[in-house]
């Protein structure tokens, strides 16, 4: 079949709740991805951060494949040899001291929704039903009723209400406002460490270390959305590392599994977790073997193959090379590890036609809102292929498409 031929048919049978750029990929290995007529591209989106550790990592499709044939889905209803090894690990690698696994990271944000408003009323002393939950505007935490009810983006909320209660929306980047914002109901405060979806918005120095002590003075919990920015894309195994901080929960998700299937856990560091009875919260796929033993490799491999140094060095040098090129069309650049953007001005006339442009070259990238063009490639990513992309990058930004 040709590329039409696949688009005719999601056209067709598919939802239409995307609008992708039209190439269809078949194969990947490291940063690359293939197309059904065998054009090859660089993927800097890499499944927005899901694949990390680049596309079919060898060992981690190793312990797929070998875990596949020996046991995949056990239910909690009994125990697994691999969920046990895999709290432990990660426990030791992020600091925490309890996991919660699930599998989208939707679903950890929900989860990590029910735990925090459990605490409120059973530890906190909040009234009932009186909990609130503090976020951000222009977050972007994931799709489902409660996550888009505290969405301040239009169009992921628009038709969707009525809308779950509780929660309270103050400025990204702004530690008076959260001060402001807090009352005896106050159970916790929701926050992506660097806005992902918003453009890669990356707060003022302190600005985690400041949240860090109000939550703490005012007995709010804190919780760090690092599905996107966790897992080494900044260069750390948790962006909050950056400013040394510790979150009281940390959700993590996409790169867990380096992009094999859907992984999530809530990270816990303040017994938040130990609010949740038997009964009160789970999942079928949640912490079964396969997932469990597919995150320790895809964990392990994060250590091992020193991703974390590469997506830093690299990631500085992208960032810097990137902004030598001089260009009346770009705005601003930024970024933090191998989590960049370039904004471009609005004169440009949008992000999209220059990561069209991107792809004919063959490069893979997405706009985020109108303006915004990120650049996030798998953490694998060496100088040569960044110098080849920044040529092309620096092509496609010389004219107006
Ligand atoms: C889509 C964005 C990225 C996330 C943070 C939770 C979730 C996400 C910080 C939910 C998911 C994805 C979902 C994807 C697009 C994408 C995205 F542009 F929308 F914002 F990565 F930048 N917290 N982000 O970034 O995780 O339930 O999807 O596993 O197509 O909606 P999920």
């Amino acid at each position: 079949m040709q590329t039409q031929n696949f688009l005719d048919l999601e056209n067709t049978y598919g939802a239409h709740n995307y609008k992708p750029l039209d190439v269809v990929l078949t194969k990947g290995q490291g940063v690359w991805v293939w197309d059904v007529d065998g054009k090859q591209y660089l993927d800097c989106l890499a499944a927005y951060s899901a694949v990390n550790q680049g596309h079919c990592h060898p060992k981690i499709m190793e312990t797929m494949v070998a875990q596949a044939k020996k046991l995949t889905l056990t239910s909690r209803a009994f125990r697994n040899d691999q969920l046990g090894p895999f709290y432990k690990e990660i426990c030791e690698l992020t600091n925490s001291h309890k996991v919660l696994p699930m599998n989208s990271g939707a679903e950890a944000v929900e989860s990590v929704i029910k735990a925090v408003r459990k605490w409120g009323y059973t530890v906190k002393g909040i009234p009932e039903n009186q909990a609130e939950i503090i976020v951000c505007s222009n977050n972007f935490h994931g799709r489902t009723i409660s996550i888009v009810s505290f969405s301040t983006d239009e169009k992921a909320r628009s038709g969707f209400g009525p809308f779950t209660p509780g929660f309270t929306i103050i400025p990204f980047g702004d530690s008076e406002a959260l001060e402001a914002a807090i009352t005896p109901n106050t159970a916790g405060f929701l926050v992506e460490p660097i806005q992902g979806e918003a453009g890669v918005i990356i707060p003022q120095d302190g600005y985690l270390q400041a949240i860090r002590e109000i939550c703490s003075r005012k007995n709010v919990v804190l919780i760090l959305d690092e599905i996107q920015t966790g897992l080494g894309r900044t260069g750390k195994i948790l962006a909050e590392e950056h400013e040394g901080i510790e979150a009281d929960l940390t959700l993590v998700g996409k790169a867990l599994s380096g992009g094999y299937f859907p992984i999530s856990a809530i990270l816990s560091n303040k017994e938040v977790m130990d609010v949740l009875q038997p009964g009160e919260h789970g999942s079928t796929f949640g912490g079964n073997p396969l997932a469990c033993a597919v995150a320790r490799t895809a964990l392990q491999v994060l250590q091992e193959d020193n991703m974390l140094e590469n997506a830093l060095n690299m990631g500085d040098y992208f960032l810097g090379e990137l902004k030598k090129i001089s260009s009346p069309l770009v705005k601003d650049i930024r970024g933090r590890g191998l989590m960049i953007a370039m904004e471009l001005v609005p004169e440009a006339g949008g992000a999209r036609p220059y990561c069209l442009k991107l792809a004919e070259k063959g490069i893979l990238c997405k706009e985020t809102h109108e303006d915004t063009i990120r650049f996030a490639p798998p953490l694998v990513i060496q100088k040569h292929e960044v110098d080849w992309a920044l040529e092309q990058i620096e092509s496609v930004i010389a004219e107006k498409p």
